[in-house]
């Protein structure tokens, strides 16, 4: 029987959560808020969280402490992230609207306003510190600005929202752009694990053996050594992408 939520999976190795079956979770310093966990580390073996926000009817403040490194992409609407001490843009305010980020690392203390309106993915993570290597400040960008760079596929672009050639990062996000009925080139299995939000078009999504259609707001966790291949459909497919990097799994 067809009902809502029937896309929905979770399998050994990865879950695909898709937007009819999320089911929504509460935080104190989000009142009113639409606040959704897509992975924590609940769901082992995960060693990230990645929460969907959106905002309610007023807006908040969410004052965060430090601790955790934490990635922030904005979906919609308009957010402002406040890095205390930083002084990269305008005394260490951020504003954020769609496809707008901030990376703050475990030293940062933030605060997040959310507009009405406002929606965006969050990332939290334990930084994992590597010996002679300083844990990253913050970083604050635009999708669009970034370069789009071709790689081995024709027709499979990525953007790399964190300098993939900085060690200091234990996790890259990547968007990476696929045009009509084009495919990752292999079935991979690593040790790495993913994030994955859908940020446009679709595809089939091959995951641990199961061919799944996969659209625009679908996520998916992927676990280490999960088997995992994609093909975009006919309008073509995009996904922001967390992966860690730069560690050797211990
Ligand atoms: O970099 C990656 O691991 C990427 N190719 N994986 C993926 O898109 N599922
Ligand atoms: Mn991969």
């Amino acid at each position: 029987m067809i009902v809502p939520g029937d896309r929905g999976r979770r399998g050994l190795a990865y879950t695909l959560l898709t937007p009819a079956n999320r089911y929504m979770s509460r935080l104190p310093s989000l009142p009113g808020a639409q606040y959704y966990k897509l992975v924590t580390p609940r769901m082992a073996p995960a060693r990230f969280g990645q929460y969907l926000v959106v905002a309610g009817e007023d807006p908040v403040e969410w004052p965060i402490a430090s601790g955790f490194e934490h990635f922030i992409f904005g979906l919609g609407g308009d957010a402002t992230v406040t890095v205390a001490g930083a002084q990269e843009v305008d005394g260490g305010r951020f504003a954020l609207s769609e496809g707008g980020y901030v990376y703050a690392g475990p030293a940062a203390e933030l605060t997040l306003a959310l507009a009405v309106g406002a929606s965006l993915i969050m990332i939290k993570r334990r930084y994992e510190s590597w010996p002679g290597i300083a844990a990253p400040g913050v970083v604050c960008g635009q999708l669009d600005a970034l370069e789009a760079t071709a790689t081995a596929v024709p027709g499979l672009m990525r953007r790399e929202l964190l300098d993939p050639a900085n060690p200091a990062f234990d996790f890259n996000i990547s968007h990476m752009e696929f045009g009509p009925d084009v495919a990752l080139a292999q079935i991979e299995i690593h040790d790495e694990e993913h994030g994955l939000y859908m940020t446009s078009g679709g595809g089939l999504y091959h995951l641990d053996g199961d061919e799944l259609p996969v659209i625009r707001d679908d996520f998916i966790y992927m676990a280490p050594y999960c088997p995992q291949g994609f093909r975009a459909g006919p309008e073509g497919g995009s996904y922001l992408l967390y992966k860690d990097v730069y560690r050797d799994g211990f």
